[in-house]
């Protein structure tokens, strides 16, 4: 797995904003620390220009793996305190400004002050060099979806800038600064609440009533029949026909001047119902997109971070060149998405907002991944989710009239109940019996256990439900 760095140092960029303001000053007296007095300099103490040379040397690397032109130069922020900042080249500055507002109570505040470690490496997917972390999955879907469009616009106007009338009619949310592209989804897709993402939601109604939205192409995604092995050829069919679709809306909507810049997918859909579909479908969609000079977006909010016992759901399709931008969130513990070296802003504020992410988070998800790697977790959810998986069919044969359509990789595991009411009372049945399960779609459960489920707590899940099973009525 490549990896790359997702953490910012102790030594903070500061952009206009803040990064991190809780940082590890351990010298400080955690019990005596009063802001005013112990607790902050004495005064402003320069020693170079700002930038100084450190700065200038952390900005070409940041550069690196983001468009970091919005900095301007990088905080110590071990050094800083209270209402003073400490750069890295030992300038001392009086901070009036506090990361555009962000600073409630000064820098280290000792009373904030935790462990703080050193953030550790991060498994990046596959040829998608730059990452922007965000706070939530819509946040990322959302400015993912931002950084296509600016990306697809650029490789129309190819080397020259934006016109006077660009830069006039997008103040005004008009053609052509505003140009009509569109993001094509798929049907049972969920990618976020956020007026963007949710134009490409599509998986209950209530989510979407009464939102106004974007006409973007909408195409089935594979409603596969299970057991798999009996429905080979209609399955390959049904695949065949959603990508048919697809191209066809792609070809549709460029005629009527709504050019699919972008196609956004789940490796599987969780919110819709756990909908798989084959690697094949994903390696020929992720050629359509190619062909068709759409980006190809993974929704991976829900899938990544190892449930699936890959870091990343889409490392099962065995592709070279998987996603051009690929989004993340939940277990990941912030937001974010890593994209392609084409895809990055030309210029600094595009993408942007006043926190990107949580970076404290970032620290946790350093850890998460070091325990993940030390205490060989894929390896365990693949064998826990065997497990799971196994029991599952076994009831399923048992159980015919009440389980069906048993799926999943990993831990990331489904069935289907007969219908709604049936799925509910399951759900409540083992509620009451001690274990919290979750639906989706309109008659799915969905397994999501954490990293750490092993196989006794498989067996565990499966003797209880094996007896709710039994005494079903
Ligand atoms: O009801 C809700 O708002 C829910 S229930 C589960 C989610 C949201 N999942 C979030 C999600 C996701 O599963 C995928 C594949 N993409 C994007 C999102 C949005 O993430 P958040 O909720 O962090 O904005």
């Amino acid at each position: 797995m490549a990896s790359m760095l997702l953490s910012r140092q102790l030594t903070c960029a500061v952009q206009q904003n803040c990064r991190l303001f809780v940082s590890g000053c351990r010298s400080i007296s955690q019990v005596a620390a009063k802001i005013d007095v112990d607790f902050d300099y004495d005064g402003p103490l320069m020693k170079t220009e700002v930038p100084g040379p450190r700065s200038r040397e952390l900005m070409k690397q940041l550069n690196g793996i983001q468009n970091a032109e919005s900095v301007h130069f990088f905080c110590n922020y071990n050094e800083s305190r209270g209402n003073y900042l400490v750069d890295v080249d030992g300038n001392r500055m009086l901070d009036l400004y506090s990361q555009i507002s962000s600073l409630p109570i000064g820098y280290s505040h000792p009373a904030l002050v935790k462990l703080v470690q050193q953030p550790q490496n991060v498994v990046a997917p596959k040829g998608l060099s730059q990452i922007v972390t965000m706070s939530c999955g819509s946040c990322s879907n959302e400015n993912a979806f931002k950084t296509i469009f600016m990306w697809y616009r650029n490789k129309e106007r190819g080397q020259t800038g934006a016109t006077k009338e660009e830069l006039e009619t997008c103040m005004i949310n008009q053609y052509p600064g505003c140009p009509d592209y569109s993001i094509l989804s798929f049907m049972g897709a969920f990618h976020g609440r956020t007026m963007g993402c949710l134009a490409t939601t599509h998986s209950k109604a209530i989510h979407k009533l009464d939102i106004p939205s974007f006409d973007w192409p909408i195409a089935p995604f594979p409603r596969l029949k299970y057991p798999l092995e009996e429905f080979v050829k209609e399955n390959q069919q049904e695949e065949a026909r959603c990508l048919e679709e697809v191209e066809d809306l792609i070809v549709k909507y460029r005629k009527k001047k709504k050019t699919v810049a972008g196609i956004v997918v789940e490796p599987i859909q969780s919110e819709g119902g756990d909908n798989h579909a084959s690697d094949d479908f994903f390696k020929k969609l992720r050629d359509i997109a190619r062909k068709h000079g759409c980006a190809f977006l993974v929704d991976e909010v829900q899938t990544g971070g190892g449930c699936t016992g890959k870091f990343w759901a889409h490392e099962h399709w065995g592709l070279d060149d998987p996603a051009d931008v690929m989004t993340f969130s939940k277990k990941m513990m912030t937001g974010g998405f890593f994209h392609k070296e084409e895809f990055r802003p030309n210029a600094p504020y595009r993408i942007f907002n006043t926190w990107l992410g949580d970076p404290s988070k970032n620290l946790l998800i350093a850890e998460v991944i070091n325990v993940i790697k030390r205490e060989d977790l894929l390896s365990n959810v693949t064998h826990a989710g065997k497990a799971l998986l196994t029991g599952l069919m076994d009831l399923q044969a048992r159980y015919p009239h009440l389980i069906s359509r048993v799926r999943g990789r990993g831990t990331f595991c489904s069935f289907d109940a007969p219908d709604e009411t049936t799925r509910n009372k399951f759900i409540l049945t083992a509620r009451n019996k001690g274990v919290v399960l979750g639906g989706c779609g309109d008659r799915s459960i969905r397994f999501r256990p954490t990293l750490v489920f092993r196989d006794h707590h498989a067996h565990l899940f499966l003797n209880i439900f094996s007896d709710i099973l039994a005494d079903f009525k």
